[in-house]
């Protein structure tokens, strides 16, 4: 393709003219796509209100780009490989002409469920070929998806409904994974007690398990596609249109939906993905991510389907039925990128090298690694044990809101460096500004990472509350979007991210608000207050720590410890779950009654003897009673 790069020279060329000239730039990258009309302008933008617009009046619908266009180039190749949970079971392949069938028959058999243009459809799925399709299904018919984590519980998934006013909801009996069988529809009979916008659920067979199927509510998928016809004229959508929304933390209140539109998110996370990747045609691709977060929507299904790619799409977990099942699949479908977390790499780093040994991995070319930052351990090991010390690593830096890659390596160009993002991407202009907002230009600095000129790929709102989406991203400081990163400059231009300097943890890669987390122990009846922060954790990267101030009456400590962790499995799920939770007579306070998290994450993270001037506090006393009780 004429918007791959290919050299080192390239790239400092091509990301040259992006910023020179970024209308020219990606108008070009643009033309390769199908559209049914041009554009009249390439973008249209101001950070301030904010106000977005990329290929402006541009109509296009993305799932021609995904499945028609390459009908008669490579109909027979494979799009998803779906490896099941167990290795027993056979694995399936939806070549692009089948994958286009069945998109187009399950988009029919929501229409005639009443889905139209617009309207909101929420995914409560687990990894199978059919979650894909029913992303691709909305997008063909121009409704707006909105996946949800099959991990999340019947609270958050309820709140996310009621959020968006979902009218259908797409689902399966059950979820395979490792030895456990979780049930799913159950999840959503509890959720949909409190949800009035939803008027059918589509339910996929998966585990078999016993579920309830409530009449005139409930279809099962293959009742709905029974006889539905596999031709589907796709809608035609503005570039503008919403294609998804995506729940994400922050770090205040509730989940956001960050929302996604049809023509900038396209070229961007096909132009990342073909770049990032150097995916060459026959290449087989597979990115662990589970659908239901970002990496998932842009470098498991869109991104590499739009490139014409073969992904694959896993359904268990990296240990099940041993901690060589990824080096397993990778030797059994010859994969050739492999994208996986940070977390996945420490966690199967702790069984040592013996559960690679039986692999061959002779097809691998490239790793990536994405989520939060790497350290420089499991760099080494990845890249020594996985990679046999000749396959690239791309450190692939991004967010929900940025919906594609914006710092990393190309794979086999750029040269890395352990924990280092490395460079941007063409079309990402970055900053490093100071506290009060100043640019700290040159090399060897650190400080807030910013952007200053948008990405065809970039959030345009959150879900129906503009306001939050100028609050939190474009407010602090102005006429730059702000990523809740810090981020360092070194002395060769290389960035490192160095991790969220905002009320934001990453557990397991994976997002998560402190004050979300307080919320959920806060509905304890025996929780006066709390305060959450995040302390380094040897396999998930940060661990959450809970202080909390408690009523003692008739409980012991350890009884209260338990049902406090139980509470937030409850309201949010398995990931908010604390790993500690320490009862505390006080927080330490300010003067004017905030919280001081600085301090708590330092007793947290077992630098309580560190802890700096504490003599302003409103009441110092408590942080010696909370230091004896911590626990490392
Ligand atoms: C894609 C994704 C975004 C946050 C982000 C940052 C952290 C992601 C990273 C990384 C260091 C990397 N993060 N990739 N930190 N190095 N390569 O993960 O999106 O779930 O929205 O999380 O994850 O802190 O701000 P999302």
């Amino acid at each position: 393709m004429s918007d791959r790069i290919h050299s080192l020279s390239g790239y400092m060329y091509e990301y040259q003219k992006s910023v020179q000239d970024p209308e020219s730039f990606w108008s070009r990258i643009a033309d390769s796509f199908h559209w049914r009309k041009k554009w009249d302008k390439v973008v249209d933008w101001n950070f301030e209100t904010p106000d977005v617009k990329w290929f402006v009046n541009g109509k296009l619908n993305i799932t021609e780009n995904i499945l028609d266009r390459h009908l008669y180039t490579r109909g027979d190749q494979a799009a998803i490989i779906w490896e099941p949970n167990d290795p027993e079971e056979e694995h399936i392949t939806l070549t692009y002409k089948e994958l286009h069938a069945k998109v187009c028959q399950f988009a029919n058999a929501i229409k005639a469920k009443g889905v139209g243009k617009g309207d909101r459809v929420i995914i409560y799925m687990p990894m199978v070929p059919e979650a894909a399709i029913a992303m691709l299904a909305c997008a063909r018919i121009g409704a707006i998806h909105s996946i949800v984590f099959a991990g999340f519980s019947a609270n958050a998934l309820s709140d996310r409904i009621n959020d968006c006013k979902a009218k259908m909801v797409i689902t399966a009996d059950g979820n395979f994974r490792g030895n456990k069988q979780i049930p799913v529809k159950e999840v959503v009979d509890e959720a949909l007690k409190n949800c009035d916008s939803v008027e059918s659920t589509i339910v996929l067979k998966r585990t078999g398990q016993d579920i309830q199927m409530t009449s005139g509510l409930d279809i099962w998928w293959h009742d709905a596609i029974e006889g539905v016809s596999s031709e589907n004229k796709a809608e035609e959508m503005d570039s503008e249109d919403m294609l998804f929304i995506l729940y994400t933390s922050g770090s205040t209140g509730q989940p956001k939906g960050v929302v996604h539109t049809c023509g900038g998110y396209m070229i961007y996370t096909a132009y990342s993905f073909q770049n990032v990747f150097q995916y060459n045609q026959g290449d087989v691709y597979w990115c662990t991510a589970d659908v239901g977060w970002i990496t998932g929507h842009s470098y498991i299904v869109y991104g590499p389907l739009l490139a014409g790619a073969t992904s694959i799409m896993f359904e268990g977990v990296p240990t099940f039925p041993d901690a060589g099942r990824f080096w397993a699949i990778c030797d059994k479908h010859q994969v050739n990128q492999f994208y996986t977390a940070p977390t996945a790499i420490r966690a199967l780093q702790a069984y040592g090298t013996e559960p690679i040994e039986p692999y061959k991995l002779d097809s691998l070319k490239v790793l990536g690694s994405v989520g939060e930052p790497i350290n420089e351990e499991a760099w080494h090991w990845y890249h020594d044990h996985v990679g046999k010390g000749k396959c690239p690593i791309v450190d692939t830096w991004w967010q929900t809101e940025t919906g594609g890659i914006m710092v990393s390596p190309l794979a086999g160009i750029t040269p890395t460096k352990p924990a280092y993002a490395t460079l941007p991407l063409p079309g990402v202009q970055l900053v490093i500004l100071d506290n009060e907002g100043n640019e700290l230009k040159g090399n060897s600095v650190e400080g807030n990472l910013c952007i200053k000129f948008p990405w065809p790929s970039m959030l345009r709102t959150t879900y129906g509350d503009h306001d939050r989406c100028k609050q939190t991203y474009f407010s602090t400081f102005p006429n730059h979007y702000f990523t809740g990163d810090g981020v360092k400059r070194d002395e060769d231009g290389y960035y490192r991210i160095l991790g969220r300097v905002d009320d934001v943890i990453n557990v397991s890669g994976h997002r998560m608000g402190t004050a979300e987390v307080e919320n959920a122990i806060n509905e304890h009846p025996k929780v006066i207050e709390s305060a959450v922060v995040g302390y380094p954790h040897d396999i998930k990267g940060q661990g959450i720590y809970a202080f909390v101030i408690c009523d003692m009456e008739g409980r012991t400590q350890e009884g209260l410890t338990k049902e406090i962790k139980e509470t937030v499995n409850k309201i949010i799920g398995p990931i908010a779950r604390p790993d500690k939770v320490q009862i505390v007579p006080g927080l330490p306070k300010t003067r004017s009654g905030k919280i001081m998290r600085r301090i708590l994450r330092k007793i947290a993270s077992g630098d309580g003897d560190n802890l700096g001037d504490i003599s302003t506090l409103l009441n110092p006393e408590v942080v010696e009673a909370i230091k004896e009780g911590a626990s490392h």
